[in-house]
């Protein structure tokens, strides 16, 4: 149990052979390092976990957090780049491993500024959680981190919704306005299940009047 206010440093490669509970500040390794929890662990809304990030291999350059139990998550994750480190476009770090699996999710992400044109995504698939760089253009549908030609083949073909943010973002690196979100897929998404339930309720109904 690391309670709250206190902050818990682990050397590289500890076991700690229980269930851990974080309600302070979590440090894991000497730098970067790994830490192991042979039981589950649970953070609570005041725990915070703190990453470094200097590379792309776990535990020599990033730290990497493994749980044998379930990851309970809520509260601040705290990422830092070390060493000069600048992510690139493509770039990810699976940090946290479960063996279980993961139930919640932190609460505020505290990542560091990547500059122009780049932007972080928290990943939580399979059982590692994974922070990916990726590409804040809209219209650079490759993840290539420019806009070009290749975009645009790709967005005539599949989404022609984006060419007037092609239009905007041709020939750069970095837009000029980061676009964080696109809310029309979620929208389109949201149709679709209204749709679904819809058909659902209409089969149903058919169901009753034929019995
Ligand atoms: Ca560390
Ligand atoms: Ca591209």
């Amino acid at each position: 149990m690391n309670s709250v206010g206190n902050r818990l440093d682990t050397t590289d490669g500890t076991t700690i052979g229980t269930n851990l509970s974080n309600l302070g500040t979590l440090e894991i390794g000497d730098s970067p390092g790994q830490l192991s929890v042979t039981g589950s662990y649970q953070q609570s809304v005041d725990g915070i976990l703190e990453i470094e990030i200097g590379g792309t291999t776990p535990v020599s350059e990033h730290d990497f957090l493994s749980v044998m139990g379930l990851a309970r998550l809520a509260g601040t994750l705290e990422v830092s780049l070390i060493d000069g480190f600048v992510p690139e476009i493509g770039d990810n770090f699976g940090f946290l491993m479960s063996d279980v699996g993961f139930a919640g999710m932190f609460n505020t992400l505290n990542l560091p500024d990547l500059g122009d044109g780049k932007e972080w995504l928290l990943n939580p698939g399979g059982s590692t959680l994974f922070l990916e760089v990726r590409s804040a253009l809209e219209a650079d549908v490759d993840g290539d981190g420019d806009v070009d030609g290749q975009d645009f083949l790709l967005i005539q073909r599949n989404d022609p919704s984006l060419i007037p943010a092609w239009e905007l973002e041709y020939g750069t690196t970095s837009p000029p306005v980061a676009s964080q979100a696109v809310p029309e897929p979620s929208v389109a998404v949201l149709l679709l299940w209204g749709v679904s339930a819809l058909g659902y309720c209409r089969v149903s109904a058919r169901v009753h009047l034929a019995s």
